[in-house]
This record gives C-alpha cells, structure tokens and sequence, in this order.
C-alpha cells in the first residue's frame, strides 16, 4: 500500500534561480490538471507558457522580473533554463515514466478520438512514431522528445525565417514576430539543457509569426505530455536498458 501511495504521488518541484539579469520563481506540478498562473512582462510569452501548460496538463506557477528594458533575450532564456531545472527536479528517477514523447497521443493512434487505432494490410497496427503532429490554421509543427539525461536540441525549418532579410517592420510587428525570429529558439536550448532532454522541433510549414510558435509551443506540450506520463506496465522501472536515465 505504501509502495502504491510513494508511485502515484504529484511529482513536483520549485525553482528560484536568481541573476543579475532575471529573477525567476517557478512551481510544478507534472501531475497536475492544466492550471497555470504566469507573469513574465512579455504577455505573448505568458500566452505560450499559459498554454503549454494547459496542452502538457500539468499545473505551472512561474513569474520572471527581467531585464525588459534591455530586451527580452535574458527572460525568455531564464524562463526556459527554470523550466528544465523543474522538470529535472520534479522527474526525480524517472521511473516508470514513457520517456519518449511525440506530438500525439498513442492509445487514439492519432486518428479521431475514440476511433480503434488502423490497421496495416498484414493486421499489425502502424508505427506509433509521428502519427499526428500539431497544426495552427496554416502552420504544421512537430516535436519529439526524450528524457534521456542527453542534452540535445534539434531545430528545423526556421531557417529560412531566421536567415532571410527580414524587414524592419516584419521584425518590430509585435513579439510573436520577435519570438520566430530567434526568442523561441533561446527558450527551447535553455529548457533542453537543464531538463536534459534530447528535444527535436521541426516547423514543416506556415508563415504566421503568432501561428508559428504557438504551433511549436503546443506541439512541445503535446510531446512532454506523452514523455512524461507514467506507463504502470513499467512502474517503478526505468525505461533504459542502462538503468540510469
Ligand atoms: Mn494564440
């Protein structure tokens, strides 16, 4: 009895990380229900925690005082690095956890809820890896993630964004446009290397600044989601051959 209560306790944590560029106060609960509260003074960036949170269904307390007046670099990087210092805490030994994530979720096998998942011609069911990815009217993101003590962040399909003349208007149209062109990428490095997590983020395609990273943010909690979520085939195992994760 007290084995099951120790397994099914909220994994949880807090983080007070304090520079002299930012000073940042975070709570998580992994096991929580979508609930979250965030101030950073950048209200397209609370907007993006806002929802990661409600999309991953984890309870997400977190506000940033930041350098704001010289710009939104050190906060939306802080903010990332406190996350990942959070979920390495709150994730503990990892054991029986998926570790694994992609933007979907396996027992629908990506098709309409409540639908068996399909069938190949030979019976077996298909590959569960990137059945569904998450879309944003014109934009497609995908992310995969693995909980593998392995920092490692893959970014993809932003380049033409990040590289080509982007006109000065395009650059100062608001914060999303901001966030697409470099602040996101910042968020997710920092988030990678503390949580220690191998994270790849691929836009296929879409154009909107605002769709854009929403489309990133959401495709990212879709896939922690997943990652972090306790198989109970596997509890109290760790999800590696090596047995240290
Ligand atoms: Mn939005």
């Amino acid at each position: 009895m007290q084995r099951t209560k120790q397994r099914t306790k909220p994994r949880q944590a807090r983080v007070n990380r304090q520079t002299t560029e930012t000073k940042v106060v975070a709570k998580l609960n992994i096991d929580g229900t979508g609930e979250a509260s965030v101030r950073t003074g950048i209200a397209f960036f609370d907007h993006m925690l806002t929802l990661f949170a409600r999309h991953a269904v984890l309870d997400l307390s977190l506000q940033c005082k930041g350098d704001l007046e010289v710009d939104a670099h050190h906060t939306v990087e802080d903010c990332g690095i406190v996350l990942g210092q959070a979920f390495q805490q709150a994730l503990g030994d990892k054991k029986g956890i998926r570790r694994y994530g992609y933007a979907f979720e396996p027992e629908q096998g990506g098709g309409v809820v409540g639908t068996p998942r399909p069938t190949n011609v030979r019976g077996a069911p298909p590959p569960l890896k990137g059945e569904a990815y998450v879309p944003m009217d014109e934009c497609l993101a995908r992310c995969v993630i693995d909980f593998s003590g392995r920092p490692y962040l893959v970014w993809r399909g932003l380049d033409k964004m990040a590289f080509r003349q982007v006109t000065n208007a395009e650059m100062q149209q608001d914060m999303s446009s901001a966030f697409r062109f470099g602040l996101a990428r910042e968020f997710f490095q920092g988030f990678a290397n503390e949580a220690r997590c191998n994270l790849h983020l691929e836009l296929l395609y879409g154009e909107e600044p605002h769709h854009v990273v929403e489309a990133l943010f959401k495709s990212f909690a879709k896939a922690v989601d997943i990652a972090c979520q306790r198989d109970p085939r596997i509890a109290g195992k760790l999800p590696s051959t090596k047995e240290l994760l």
